[in-house]
């Protein structure tokens, strides 16, 4: 059976936890990072060595770096479905993919950061505002993409889905302005329906 390791309430396991969902796969979950620790005791870091979670097992396989196991796991799993035929579409997969950790993720865990890790009275509110900002140029700018689109890459859900929601789901939990951008929120709005989703992203935030 696959096995994951990281804690419920991290982006990254969220991501692979509900891609995991997606693909109906059984997969046991355990604990591990921040309070629950784990994730630097040396049996740990031969999986991982930097420490971090998701770490997945897959029948003795292992895989660190959440995009990759979303990647892996699709390829495996549905090919053709998850993770389209198409290299093209597979490109511009990896291509948002790649964007929400390396764009939208930099301001994302800026306003995270600041507003649910941060006591009120150290807050840095001109980081704060400026990341915030910073967020909004982006989802402006997915929101262009989903005009005319039902999902990332059209008519389905794929794997170019799972990081951005994931984010997405974060921006409206978070107490900032969120910006006016029907398409972005009509697209989020499905994946709220989804069972993985539910299961795995709508949870609180901490
Ligand atoms: N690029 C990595 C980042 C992994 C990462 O930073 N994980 C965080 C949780 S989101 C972590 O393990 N933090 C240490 C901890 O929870 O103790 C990925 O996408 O998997």
């Amino acid at each position: 059976m696959l096995r994951l390791w990281g804690r419920s309430n991290s982006i990254n396991v969220q991501k692979a936890m509900w891609c995991v969902a997606e693909l109906g796969l059984r997969c046991e979950r355990i604990d591990a990072g921040r309070e629950f620790g784990r994730n630097k005791e040396e049996w740990f870091l031969k999986m991982n060595p930097n420490g971090l979670v998701p770490v997945i097992d897959d029948r003795g396989f292992i895989l660190w770096e959440s995009n990759a196991i979303v990647r892996y796991l699709a390829e495996t799993y549905d090919q053709g479905g998850l993770c389209p035929d198409d290299p093209k579409l597979r490109g511009q997969a990896g291509q948002w993919m790649d964007w929400a950790s390396f764009s939208l993720g930099g301001p994302m865990t800026t306003v995270f950061w600041q507003l649910i890790r941060t006591p009120d009275e150290q807050r840095d509110r001109a980081a704060l505002d400026k990341a915030a900002e910073s967020c909004r140029g982006f989802y402006a700018l997915l929101d262009r993409h989903l005009q005319g689109r039902d999902y990332m890459l059209g008519e389905r859900l794929t794997m170019a889905d799972i990081p951005v929601g994931a984010f997405t789901h974060r921006w409206y939990a978070l107490d900032v302005p969120h910006g006016d951008f029907p398409a972005l929120r009509a697209w989020y709005e499905k994946l709220r329906q989804r069972d993985g989703f539910k299961a795995h992203v709508m949870l609180p935030l901490s």
